[in-house]
């Protein structure tokens, strides 16, 4: 029988060790290798990461503030000619034309100063430019169209009323507009309460007396307001009855631009957030006295 020799032996296990050896050096430059190309990497996403910072830092976010505006009131006071004047200012409104069916109208109105904030998740302060966006929804002046706005109302969080009335006036004085009373209805105040709920959207109600140009001259906007009050007493009833607390009233004109701005004030602040709120006012302020200046 055939003994393997001690000899042999020896050859097998040096041969192994041989290839333990082959295995662990090309095990620890590969490892080496790797360590150094992850360690490489590494270093690389942390400069790629830090610029992305600076690049974020730098950059500032718009921050937009939305705001629905809803314009009701009854053909021809004025509805459109304020919603295209504050969407295109310099809009003549002798062009403008009867609303056939539902529209909207977008602007940016106003951009306020840059703030920073501190992004939670990356560390990182992040410039914010807050910017205020109105979108006004102006309906035909007819009673179908009446129903339809307010049963989209509850689409819209903290939206704002506008109730625009007809105004007319002429060497006689002021007279009354009928279509005003016939449009704020007892079945206007009905809908609204067919719609429960409808009151926690609605942030604001502005009854908007337009066409101020045609009143006397010496008449000031507190005794016209008040005149107009009275002249439309059955329909403001109804709408104090509905929405007395957030209810405010505006004498303007479309036609010398009267008030246009401290509308745009009055129908946008009420839902500003704080901070926001209190340059908002300064700002729409300086823009009001502006425009007061330049009326004829
Ligand atoms: N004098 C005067 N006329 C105005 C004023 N505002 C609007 N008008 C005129 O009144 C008419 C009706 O204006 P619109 O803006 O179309 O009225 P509306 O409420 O949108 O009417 P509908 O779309 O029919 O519901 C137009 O001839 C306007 O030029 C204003 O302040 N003064
Ligand atoms: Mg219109």
């Amino acid at each position: 029988m055939a003994v393997p020799s001690s000899n042999s032996n020896l050859k097998i296990t040096e041969i192994a060790s041989i290839i333990l050896n082959a295995v662990l050096l090309i095990s620890t430059i590969l490892f080496t290798t790797l360590t150094y190309k992850i360690h490489k990497r590494r270093s690389e996403v942390e400069v790629m990461l830090d610029k992305a910072k600076n690049y974020i830092r730098d950059l500032s976010v718009i921050d937009y503030i939305y705001q629905d505006i809803i314009m009701l009131g009854p053909r021809n006071s004025g509805k459109t000619s304020v919603a295209k004047l504050w969407s295109e200012p310099a809009f003549d409104i002798k062009d403008v034309t009867l609303t056939r069916k539902w529209q909207t109208y977008s602007r940016d109105i106003l951009e306020l100063e840059e703030y920073a904030k501190e992004h939670t998740e990356f560390r990182i302060n992040i410039k914010y430019q807050p910017r205020i966006r109105i979108k006004i929804h102006d309906y035909p002046g007819e009673d179908n169209w009446r129903t339809e706005a307010i049963r989209k109302l509850p689409d819209f969080k903290k939206s704002i009323l506008l109730l625009f009335f007809d105004v007319f006036a002429d060497s006689q004085g002021l007279h009354q507009v009928f279509e005003n009373n016939k449009y704020y209805s007892q079945l206007f105040v009905d809908t609204l309460r067919q719609h429960k709920g409808i009151g926690l959207n609605i942030s604001k109600v502005i009854v908007v007396f337009n066409k101020a140009d045609l009143l006397p001259s010496n008449m000031e906007t507190e005794q016209a307001k008040e005149a107009l009050k009275q002249l439309n007493n059955d329909a403001i009833y109804r709408i104090e009855g509905q929405f007395s607390g957030i209810l405010d009233y505006l004498v303007i004109s479309a036609l010398d631009n009267r008030g246009l701005i401290t509308l745009l004030g009055a129908a946008v602040s009420p839902t500003l957030p704080a901070e926001i709120k209190q340059r908002f006012d300064v700002e729409i302020s300086k823009l009001a006295l502006d425009q007061k200046s330049k009326v004829k």
